[in-house]
């Protein structure tokens, strides 16, 4: 470089920022006349949109990066945000986590966790961390967290998957959806990384929140002692869960002090216990307590229910599971319905079902779309038992 370029170039460049402001500043002026220089000239570069058009009033998002302008909001809750995704799903996952993020946690900032049986990848990592307001942490599954157990004789469950898939039931043949099954009933909760928390959010890639969360539903499961939160009832699909029933009489009759008094058996029995009706809490949502999970009751059910075998010789979902586990353990009392959280996880919706709350929550689902009064919901049952 030649001293003449050295003294040229500055010269250039301050003559272009002389230019440049004087046109902002006259073509501003009438539309803006609080612009600062200052905060002009340190947002505009790249061209974008000038910050006098962005609406200062409205949500105040905060920058995880930008550490000066960190609001004072203080974590309520002992909580975290959970996501098992792949990494293929990146696509859908950043827009249900900027969804989540822009409609309830840029307020609150809670961590995030991601699990993920492999590495995530560098994309997945940056695509993810531009979006989350809190801690963000990516980690990988323990391998004898996810995978078939050596107590599986592989041969049987060959053969079970095969005539699953003969009988056309959906994820029949997978043994990676049963992985994953069989870690969301048993395994998430045990993860080194979520020792450090009470509370969860489930959050699948795919999934939509309809509506404004203008309230913290975790420190409402903490005052109000609930272990666990659903928005959606559904059926199960009876061939997946052939021998699930009769393991669960086996295992409270073995243990009756397990079973809550005020347990919610009439959600999930029309007998009073002699037949499960398949009803469950659509656990693609879930707001729960892992120390539930973790406790004697649902530590002995789930040891129980993994010496039998069922997630791999049948097709157990960790929707009956926690959901059986939720209503007879835990009891009517400490479940509870979040009726104000719009949620959408295809093909069904929870809109809430009244105007009002679809109006305080400005939400985009439409108020005649809703599962609960539908004939694939069971969630009459619920609002008959609980008074809801
Ligand atoms: N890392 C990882 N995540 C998985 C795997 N299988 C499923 N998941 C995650 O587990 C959750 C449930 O899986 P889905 O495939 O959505 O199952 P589903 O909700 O029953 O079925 P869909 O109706 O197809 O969405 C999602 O968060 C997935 O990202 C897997 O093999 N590896
Ligand atoms: C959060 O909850 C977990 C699980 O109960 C507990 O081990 C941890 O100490 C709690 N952390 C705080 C800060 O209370
Ligand atoms: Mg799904």
């Amino acid at each position: 470089m030649t001293p003449a370029m050295r003294l040229s170039r500055p010269l250039t460049i301050y003559a272009t920022i002389v230019l440049c402001l004087s046109i902002a500043l006259l073509t501003l002026h009438t539309y803006s006349p609080m612009a600062s220089i200052p905060t002009l000239s340190s947002h505009t570069g790249g061209g974008g949109i000038p910050p006098s058009y962005y609406n200062n009033d409205g949500l105040d998002v905060p920058d995880a990066n930008d550490e000066e302008h960190v609001p004072d909001v203080v974590l309520r809750a002992n909580a975290t945000l959970l996501m098992l995704a792949r990494n293929s799903e990146i696509n859908a996952a950043v827009l249900t986590v900027k969804e989540l993020e822009d409609q309830f946690n840029h307020k609150y900032r809670y961590p995030w966790v991601f699990l993920n049986e492999q590495f995530f990848t560098e994309e997945f990592k940056q695509r993810v961390s531009i979006l989350t307001s809190g801690p963000v942490y990516f980690e990988k599954i323990p391998d004898e967290h996810w995978y078939q157990p050596n107590s599986i004789n592989e041969a049987v469950a060959e053969e079970e998957r095969r005539k699953m898939e003969d009988d056309g039931v959906i994820y029949g043949g997978s043994v990676s959806y049963r992985n994953m099954c069989r870690y969301n009933s048993g395994f998430f909760y045990r993860h080194p990384l979520l020792q450090n928390f009470k509370y969860y959010w489930r959050v699948e890639p795919g999934a939509t929140f309809h509506c404004d969360v203008n309230f913290d539903p975790f420190v409402f499961m903490q005052e109000n002692n609930k272990v666990y939160g659903f928005t959606i009832t559904l059926y199960e699909f009876p061939r997946t869960i052939e021998s699930l029933w009769s393991t669960v009489r086996d295992f409270t009759t073995e243990h009756p002090e397990f079973v809550s008094p005020n347990s919610a058996m009439d959600f999930i029995s029309d007998d009073e216990g002699e037949s499960y009706n398949l009803c469950h809490f659509w656990s693609n949502f879930e707001i729960a307590d892992m120390d539930f999970w973790r406790g004697p009751a649902y530590t002995a059910f789930f040891d129980y229910l993994e010496s039998r075998g069922g997630f791999y010789y049948e097709r157990w979902g960790d929707a009956p599971v926690h959901s059986i586990a939720a209503a007879l353990f835990g009891g009517t009392d400490r479940i509870h319905f979040f009726n104000e959280i719009g949620y959408e996880h295809p093909p069904f919706t929870h809109c809430p079902s009244s105007s009002e709350l679809w109006r305080l929550g400005r939400c985009t689902c439409d108020l005649a779309n809703n599962v609960d009064y539908n004939e694939h919901s069971c969630f009459w049952r619920w609002g008959r038992m609980s008074g809801q």
